[in-house]
């Protein structure tokens, strides 16, 4: 199906009867967002809204999960964010995340659809695609190791993040859907690290020193930047029984280990 589509999406979602659905779709990389504002205002929001009304108007009683972002908080004024925080968002990606959120919202008021949003904080991976910045630099170190490549160019270092690891904030989206009532969560770790941290501790699990290797290149600064991101995830502790497992060390570990053995692996 594709989210420019609302006839495919109707057509998928009559066909496999859903008990629930996890809408993770979207155009999510939020420097892109800058570059194309109108593809990305035009999927993420008519895309959530075309599966929202599907779910309406097919009459089943599907459970809808809409993956909210962190940066709907965009530009904060607390040290904390929680489900009580302002939105601010900074791009177009968060703006049209901050639309799927009330989009959300509004079909389980108005016609009492469940559905929840989680609003979940940067949640990385091996698996996590090497246009953001986790798996550039643990790719990119895997490469310098290997002697593949000998920089690393990035962008704002001293940008702050809430980073977890994807494995826990995807049982707590299946918790979501397991409650009795439906709602927002906000997913995170509680513990904060710049860009420039886990370049750091990136490269030192290889035996290197970042500053021997990584170049600051202007050019991947964004127009608008968002400084820093930290959840509160007391609502989703107490009452999803939600705990995430993964530190940020193993995480950063995790990822570099998985790309030396893929550049061992294929030699690229
Ligand atoms: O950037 C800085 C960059 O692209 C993180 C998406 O999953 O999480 C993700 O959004 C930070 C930013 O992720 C480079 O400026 C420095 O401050 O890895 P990112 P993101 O923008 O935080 C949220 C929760 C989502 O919902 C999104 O879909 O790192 N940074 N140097 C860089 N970022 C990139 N990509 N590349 C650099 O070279």
């Amino acid at each position: 199906g594709s989210l420019e589509n609302y006839a495919s999406l109707f057509k998928i979602i009559q066909k496999a009867k859903p008990d629930e659905i996890y809408h993770l779709a979207a155009q999510s990389y939020v420097a892109s967002s800058f570059d194309d504002e109108f593809s990305t205002l035009n999927i993420n929001i008519n895309g959530t809204h075309y599966v929202l009304s599907s779910v309406k108007e097919l009459g089943k009683k599907i459970k809808f999960y809409f993956a909210g972002s962190s940066e709907m908080f965009g530009k904060v004024s607390t040290k904390y964010q929680n489900e009580k925080t302002p939105f601010n968002p900074r791009s177009p990606y968060g703006i049209s995340k901050v639309t799927g959120y009330y989009l959300t919202k509004n079909y389980r008021e108005a016609f009492k659809i469940f559905t929840s949003t989680g609003i979940l904080f940067n949640h990385e991976s091996p698996r996590r695609g090497s246009e953001f910045v986790t798996r550039k630099i643990s790719y990119g170190v895997a490469r310098i190791k290997k002697g593949l490549q000998k920089k690393l160019s990035l962008g704002n270092i001293n940008s702050k993040r809430d980073w977890g690891h994807a494995r826990d904030y995807v049982n707590a989206m299946w918790l979501m859907l397991q409650q009795d009532t439906s709602g927002d969560y906000v997913i995170g770790t509680g513990k904060e690290y710049s860009v420039r941290d886990f370049a750091d501790k990136a490269f030192k699990h290889v035996g290197l020193n970042y500053e021997d290797y990584v170049t600051i290149d202007k050019t991947l600064m964004r127009p608008a930047e968002v400084d820093t991101l930290l959840a509160n995830s007391s609502k989703a502790k107490k009452q999803l029984k939600w705990q995430p497992k993964t530190t940020f060390e193993n995480l950063v570990i995790e990822m570099v280990e998985s790309d030396l053995e893929f550049v061992t692996k294929f030699g690229y």
